[in-house]
């Protein structure tokens, strides 16, 4: 068989009876659709599409058109009436479907001072990144760390986790879940505690201590499965780091200076849906155009840059450049297989999550550097 012929429906030198017609075939399939049968050559090009069909498109939302709705929130619903008090950011390509990509669900949570956000838990895995605000604290299996802005904070699936506010501030962060992967596998649980907070059963960072220093315990053992036994990843150690590799070890002509978080006892990603990293781009760096099949959110940590997103050829917005201007607190996405590149328009730092070790579980994700 020809290379093409996967694509075409009827392949040449098999040709039947001339006197067939379409309404023949038309009446064969509606004969056999009550049998709960269809005729692939039907639907084959649409199944084995020869470039990935993206339904997620670029998007921006901007800190300073999404706060003011943030606020108007936390007057109209207390976070305990909301049980999550969370703008979604909806993709324009999915719109009523609740997400950001097609695997990845994210909002923004805002948590006010003395509220609570009920103890629960649930299969779908879930990551905080922290965007305005110092204070406020989330739970996981008995350890509270608090919050601060930058930090990368995990709630392993199927971990008892609640939010709360004992500061002075209001508290936004980013939500990262791997709802739409879940719902895919139609394999999602989900249980509401008998108390509205955990009770605390260890001291405030005893999980960074026990894995994050670049130690491991000489018995360990993995409290979260596949997901990292840390839970808080500092934004100030974070930061240092890129910071000193930006200015004495040479930047990486695609992302900057640009880490990943990772799992201590593996090597793997911190989350075993969800990668996750950081990058720091220098004053006026300008970046290499890249694309990857990984769809991804970003949320601007610090500093301003152009996002260029170039969608492949075919489909919505085929071809022409998305240019965003973005700044700290802003998120946007790049939808799978589509070029990005950044300028920084002063010391800009990013992080950023997508559901690459899916696709690398699964052999088929691709990344292409210019
Ligand atoms: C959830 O549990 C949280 O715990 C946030 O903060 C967002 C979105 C859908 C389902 C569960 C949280 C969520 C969520």
């Amino acid at each position: 068989m020809k290379r093409d012929d996967v694509h075409s429906a009827a392949a040449p030198g098999a040709a039947i009876d001339a006197s067939v017609t379409p309404r023949e075939r038309q009446d064969l399939y509606d004969r056999m659709r009550p049998a709960g049968l269809t005729p692939l050559w039907e639907v084959l090009h649409a199944l084995v599409p020869q470039q990935p069909a993206v339904r997620t498109r670029p998007a921006h939302w901007r800190w300073s058109d999404v706060e003011p709705f943030l606020q108007d929130a936390g007057r109209l619903i207390t976070a305990e009436e909301a049980i999550r008090r969370v703008l979604i950011l909806e993709n324009p390509g999915w719109r009523g479907e609740s997400r950001s990509t097609g695997t990845l669900y994210a909002g923004l949570q805002l948590i006010l001072p003395g509220e609570v956000a009920p103890s629960h838990r649930h299969t779908q895995s879930a990551l905080r990144f922290v965007v305005d605000g110092d204070g406020a604290y989330t739970a996981v299996n008995g350890e509270r760390t608090i919050m601060h802005p930058g930090d990368f904070i995990i709630t392993p699936h199927w971990t008892w986790h609640d939010h709360g506010n004992e500061g002075s501030q209001p508290v936004v962060w980013l939500d990262g879940l791997d709802i739409p992967v879940v719902a895919f596998f139609e394999s999602g649980f989900a249980e509401n505690d008998s108390a509205r907070s955990q009770a605390v059963t260890a001291a405030e960072g005893t999980s960074l201590a026990r894995f994050g220093a670049s130690m491991l315990p000489l018995k360990p053992h993995s409290p979260f499965g596949a997901t990292s036994p840390i839970f808080c990843y500092p934004y100030a150690r974070s930061r240092e780091a890129l910071a000193h590799l930006a200015a004495h070890a040479g930047l990486d002509p695609a992302h900057g200076a640009a880490l990943r978080y990772v799992n201590p006892l593996t090597g793997g990603w911190a989350i075993p849906t969800i990668a996750t990293q950081l990058q720091l781009l220098p004053e006026g760096f300008e970046t290499r155009t890249s694309r990857t099949t990984a769809g991804t959110v970003f949320s601007v940590v610090e500093g301003s840059a152009t996002v260029t997103i170039t969608c492949p050829a075919q489909g919505p917005g085929a071809g022409t450049p998305m240019r965003y201007r973005v700044g700290a607190k802003d998120h946007f996405v790049v939808p799978p297989w589509a070029g990005l590149q950044l300028s920084a328009a002063d010391e800009c730092v990013l992080f950023s999550f997508s559901d690459a070790p899916l696709q690398q579980a699964a052999g088929i994700l691709r990344v292409q550097e210019d």
